[in-house]
Order: structure tokens, then sequence, then C-alpha cells
């Protein structure tokens, strides 16, 4: 693959940009190599800045599920970026989207939108904390809600113990109330529950960022009859699961009403979106309504709301997580097979969402993720990429399927995965 574009990209984007990118993830670093820079994104493909062309399991982190480019998203995004790009007022789509999302998740009854997935899990925590006056917040080792202090804590040791601060710059007090257990480890939850004084306990009900590691049964069951039972808020971070999983989420694949759920990615259909949703009484102690203060200029934005609202129209009108599936299933089997018959690869999936592991069994929890061979993951990604196959390029990430994956799409990637398992003397 030529490069040369993108190699001077990101040598001059160094100059100006911390790392190069925006978010650390893009920099290729994990993989070790430069990262490609993208001219355009159409279907299932991104098109980089020296003419190469790759079939797309990114999907910019999962919104791209209808595939990049829909021609009536587009649409819909330019007529309404023509009557103004920002009102700092309150504005139709808003109030259509918020009636979206409740019509197609019947368990909430308020949405506020707010313009990320970080800034929909902070408002989450404040409102749960606000609600329950209670201060402790209870994660999981490997779940990521996005980068705001409260959880940006390192995986605990087995126990549910207090979070250490995962990065510099944020203080031992503001994580001392922070307390993490391994995901499907209830017992530890049990024991962090009952000691009292949890706000709420957030989860990610099939995670995603550890590479997609499903709940063992009974473990989020466990967590509500938990949570229920100590007055804890069970909070779902459905911002990667939402919409993907299932077409009404943990909630419909599950059958497991959290007490609150964040959501963005999707919602937004690639434009900056993200939002907090639940039950009337919990959400109305959100200002101005309520005393718990949050805000956004850019919240509730016309133009990225017509980017969500148009996303889940056709989502819902053309079946779109049914027809993924007809095509998903069949790669899923094809991939269970292919692992159950070479050592060293396993993989997990959820509705749209997959990652193939590089080891044995199919990891549990981020001690076993952490168990991986990561040169092998690395050797794969890049081999992908030179055959025009874009991976998320971290073990730690989820693959994701959209509308515009063909069957011809899928045997290809595993086609090249038996090229690579018999190039590797797997
Ligand atoms: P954002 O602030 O990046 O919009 O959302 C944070 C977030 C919250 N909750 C979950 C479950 C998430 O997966 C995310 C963000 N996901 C990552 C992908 N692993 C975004 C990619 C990136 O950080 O560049």
């Amino acid at each position: 693959m030529k490069n040369k574009n993108s190699v001077f990209l990101f040598k001059r984007s160094m100059q100006s940009i911390p790392g190069g990118v925006d978010s650390p993830v893009r920099a290729f670093k994990s993989v070790g190599l430069n990262p490609v820079f993208v001219e355009r994104a159409e279907n299932q493909y991104i098109f980089d800045v020296d003419g190469n062309r790759y079939l797309d399991f990114v999907l910019t982190w999962g919104p791209a599920i209808l595939g990049h480019s829909h021609p009536e998203v587009l649409k819909s995004v330019e007529e309404t970026a023509k009557k103004g790009l920002s009102f700092g007022m309150p504005s139709p789509l808003e109030v259509e989207l918020a009636e979206k999302i409740k019509d197609m998740l019947p368990y909430i009854d308020k949405v506020r939108f707010v313009n990320s997935g970080t800034e929909a899990t902070m408002t989450a925590i404040r409102l749960a904390r606000g609600y329950t006056k209670r201060n402790k917040v209870l994660k999981f080792n490997g779940c990521y809600h996005g980068h705001h202090d409260a959880l940006l804590v390192q995986a605990g040791s087995g126990v549910a113990t207090f979070g250490i601060p995962s990065t510099p710059g944020i203080p031992e007090d503001t994580v001392k109330t922070t307390l993490t257990c391994e995901y499907n480890d209830l017992t530890c939850v049990e024991k962090a529950l009952r000691k009292g004084n949890v706000a709420c306990l957030i989860v990610e009900p099939v995670a995603g960022n550890m590479g997609v590691v499903k709940p063992e049964p009974g473990f989020l069951e466990g967590l509500r009859e938990l949570c229920t039972q100590t007055g804890t808020l069970l909070i779902f971070d459905e911002v990667m699961t939402g919409f993907r999983i299932h077409k009404k989420g943990a909630f419909g694949l599950f059958g497991i009403t959290p007490d609150i759920a964040t959501f963005g990615k999707v919602i937004g259909g690639g434009m900056p979106v993200g939002a907090v949703g639940g039950k009337k009484d919990i959400m109305d102690y959100l200002a101005p309504e309520g005393p718990v203060y949050q805000a956004g200029t850019l919240s509730g934005n016309p133009v990225a709301m017509a980017c969500g609202l148009k996303t889940l129209e056709i989502y819902e009108k053309e079946n779109v997580f049914d027809s993924i599936m007809e095509r998903a299933n069949k790669f899923f089997s094809e991939l269970e097979g292919l692992c159950s018959n070479v050592k060293g690869i396993s993989f997990n999936y959820a509705g749209t969402m997959f990652t193939l592991f590089f080891r044995d069994t199919a990891p549990k929890n981020l001690t076993e993720v952490n168990q991986c061979n990561f040169e092998r993951f690395s050797g794969f990604f890049k081999f992908m990429l030179e055959n025009g196959v874009l991976l998320p390029p971290s073990q730690y990430e989820a693959n994701f399927l959209s509308l515009k994956h063909t069957e011809e799409d899928l045997n290809l990637y595993i086609d090249l995965l038996k090229e690579f398992i018999e190039k590797e003397g797997m």
C-alpha cells in the first residue's frame, strides 16, 4: 500500500496536534504503524489520502451502522445546515430525536442530549449521585466510559478496590470514591454494594472496550437484583452497544431495565451526539427541572440531531439490524468453525460487533484479554491493512459491521484470516 501522503500528513500533524491525532487510538501506536489519513468514506469503504481503498471494520468506532455517507442522511444534514448551524435555543429536531429514542426504547421516559459518550456517562454519574445523595460509584476493569476523571481508574485487583488514577492529572481524591471489580465477578460486586453508599454501578452490558467480552449468564441479572436490593442505580452504558447488539440494545437482548442508560455513536449517525435516558423521576433531577446541573452550548444541535434522526429512521424502516444479522450469523458461524480448529485464536460477538482474540479461548474479563498474543494481533492488523482491510488498531477494540458489508466482504475476511493462519503456521 502506498502511504507517502499519510506519512507526510502524520509528520505535519505532529507539529500542531499532540501525537498527531485527536484521539489516541487513531495513532496506530499499539500496532506500530503510521496511521492512515482518510480522504473520504462511502458505504463499507474508506479511502485514504494515498488513494487506497479499505474495507472498513472500524466504522468510526460504531456510528456508521448504515455504512458511510448514506445519501438520505447526507441530504437531511445538508438541508438542516442550510437553515443555520446552531441556535443556542431549543429546536424541533431535538424533540423529534428524543421521541424517536423513546419510541424505540420503551423503558425510557426522558432523554437529555449532550455532545459525546463521555459527557453522557459523566452526566449519568452526577445525576445518580445527586438523586441518591451517595458518592461512591462502581465500574468494571476493562470497561471504558469516556475520559472523565471519576471513571478513568485503573483495573483494581480481584476485590472491589478503590480505583487508582489510570492517568496523570487525576487527583487521588477524585477517584477514592470509585470502586472497581473484574467483569463477570458478582461476588466482588455484592461485597461492594452491601457496604452501602454506592450511588451507581456503571457497566457496558456487553463490554466492547477490552475487545468484545460478554456477560456470563446471570451476571447482568445479578447486577440488577443487587442494585435494586441496595438502592444503587444501575447504569447501562450503551454508547457502543445501543442499537448494535439488538434493536432495543441490552434491554432487548437481555430483558433487563437499567435505571439510567447512556448512548452515543449510532444515535448521532457519525455526528457528535451523546444522550442520557431513564425514568422520569430520575431524569427530572436534571436542571432546569431539578437541582443537578448539566449544560452544553451545542447539545441538541439541529444538524447533529438531523443526522441521528435520519439514521434511526432508516435503521427502523429498512430493518437494518436484522438485515446485517442475516449476513453476520453466517460469518460468525464460519469464524466459530475456524477458531475451533485452530489454536491461538478465539472470538466473541454480540449482534453487529465482534472481536477476534489471539488467545486459545474467548476471554471473560480484562485479565484474560491481557493474556492475548499482541505481537500476533499486530501482525494480523498489518496483514489485513496490506490487503485492503482496516481493522481497529488495537486488540482491546470491537470490530463493527454495517448494512453495506456484503457476504463477499465477510468471505474476504475469512479467506484472509485463513491465509494469515497458514502464513503464521498456526
Ligand atoms: P466518546 O466520548 O468517545 O464519544 O464516548 C466515550 C465512550 C463511552 N462509553 C463507551 C462504551 C464507549 O465505547 C466510548 C468510546 N468508545 C471508543 C472506542 N473504544 C471511542 C474511540 C476513541 O476513543 O477514539
